[in-house]
């Protein structure tokens, strides 16, 4: 059978139950995921031959990582050609890019450094969204904008501002909002002596770095909270209580990442708590195996808990970005996969009879609840997935696997 007999086929097994495929699809088509550039090199960018820092890691020694602009581009382009639909594309401050010779610390970083990847995104017709970097710099080396060295916090505030400017220009040239977010590493190993002074500190830096004025329409600030990080086991400075609380006060957003929090706290279970007191919410998808280890995001139980949220909430409310960095596997087949997985999963959850399963749970009916949500796992959601594969022009089903091992023969084998 070919796909598109099989597609008319699943969409009468849907439509049985009051499930519309047609209007799913179209509505799939709508979501924008914001692929994040750090998988292709290892998240080592352009402005620094440093070792990555900060608490986090990329493991694995895959051969192939792109190793300059024109790379990155090529293998941003490869995975976008087998994702279907259109996406953003997330960009660090530590990818900008400079003329021959130049440098330009990041508290001095410009629009400028960042032309090469807006004409990218405007021939592609992708949007763009930023994150200052905020490690692997010799200045991040003990803490960041929690800093007690004042001119060490001041350089770390000039680059958050210089990084709102950027944002601007993109939102500007490409006539789309930016979601610029901020992480900082700063944290402690052991027992902190004190846990208010660090905090007291960022607050005061993020309040100096909205004071510098900018289009709230254009530029969407977020802040990025963390559990721990690598040598920073005890003590994080941006909790989870600080950056929804500093986010609430503000009126910025708050960005949760799902490998931010405590193993068994789920992210999914946030979403309805976080769109009561905000108009949206940020997340990082990923996928965290017993720590944050940004694994990639597989069509698993807490993606498809996520991408149920984000349907049921209304997907406009949600910015959705990934952020993994896997370096022991082929890491445009890893974009690819992580990509693929996540609009599987809004897709999944764009299937259900979600009014359905609402109402049987006000009327407490939870037998049925449970036998239909466990029913629908096996209706034929892959035949409605690779009839959107195709009408999108990506291949569906595996058969994008074979452009991947032609692009690691051709392009990335060379790449020694
Ligand atoms: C780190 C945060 C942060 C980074 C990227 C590179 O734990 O998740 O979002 O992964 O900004
Ligand atoms: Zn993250």
């Amino acid at each position: 059978m070919m796909i598109k007999e099989r597609y008319e086929a699943a969409k009468e097994a849907y439509r049985a139950i009051g499930v519309d495929t047609d209007a799913a699809l179209e509505a799939l088509a709508k979501i924008p995921v914001s692929m994040h550039c750090w998988q292709g090199d290892d998240v080592a960018g352009f402005d620094n031959p440093g070792q990555l820092s900060g608490g986090i890691q990329a493991t694995g020694n895959y051969p192939g990582k792109a190793r300059n602009p024109e790379e990155l581009m090529a293998d941003i382009d490869e995975a976008l050609s087998l994702i279907p639909g259109k996406h953003r594309i997330n960009l660090h401050a530590s990818y900008a890019i400079f003329e021959d010779g130049e440098f330009v610390d990041r508290d001095k970083i410009q629009p400028k450094h960042f032309a090469k990847w807006v004409e990218f995104a405007k021939e592609r017709g992708l949007g763009i969204d930023f994150n200052p970097t905020c490690f692997s710099h010799p200045k991040a080396e003990n803490a960041t904008l929690s800093s007690e060295v004042p001119e060490i916090r001041k350089f770390w505030i000039d680059h958050c501002i210089a990084c709102i400017r950027i944002s601007e220009y993109f939102a500007e040239e490409l006539g789309k909002p930016v979601t610029m977010n901020i992480w900082i590493p700063d944290g402690l190993k052991d027992v902190p002596g004190d846990r208010t002074a660090p905090r007291a500190r960022l607050k005061d830096s993020l309040d100096q770095i909205l004071a510098c004025g900018y289009d709230r329409d254009k530029v969407l600030i977020a802040v990025e909270s963390k559990v721990f990080g690598i040598g920073m086991e005890s003590y994080t400075v941006g909790s989870h209580e600080f950056y929804m609380n500093y986010a609430a006060k503000n009126d910025i957003l708050c960005l949760l990442d799902n490998g931010h929090y405590h193993p068994t706290e789920v992210v999914s279970d946030k979403i309805s708590s976080m769109l009561l007191f905000f108009d949206k919410v940020a997340l990082h998808v990923t996928r965290p195996v017993r720590w944050d280890s940004d694994h990639v995001v597989l069509f698993d139980d807490e993606t498809r808990e996520i991408a149920k949220e984000i349907v049921r909430a209304g997907s406009e409310r949600v910015l959705l970005a990934l952020d993994f960095f896997d370096a022991s596997i082929n890491r445009i087949s890893a974009w690819v996969v992580g990509m693929r997985n996540m609009q599987k999963a809004l897709l999944y959850a764009l299937l259900l009879p979600n009014a359905e399963l609402a109402k049987l749970q006000e009327e407490r009916n939870f037998t049925k609840l449970m036998m239909l949500s466990e029913e629908m796992k096996t209706y034929p959601m892959g035949d409605v997935w690779n009839y959107f594969c195709e009408i999108h022009g990506v291949p569906a089903k595996e058969d994008w696997f074979k452009e991947i091992e032609r692009y690691e023969a051709e392009v990335l084998s060379k790449r020694v």
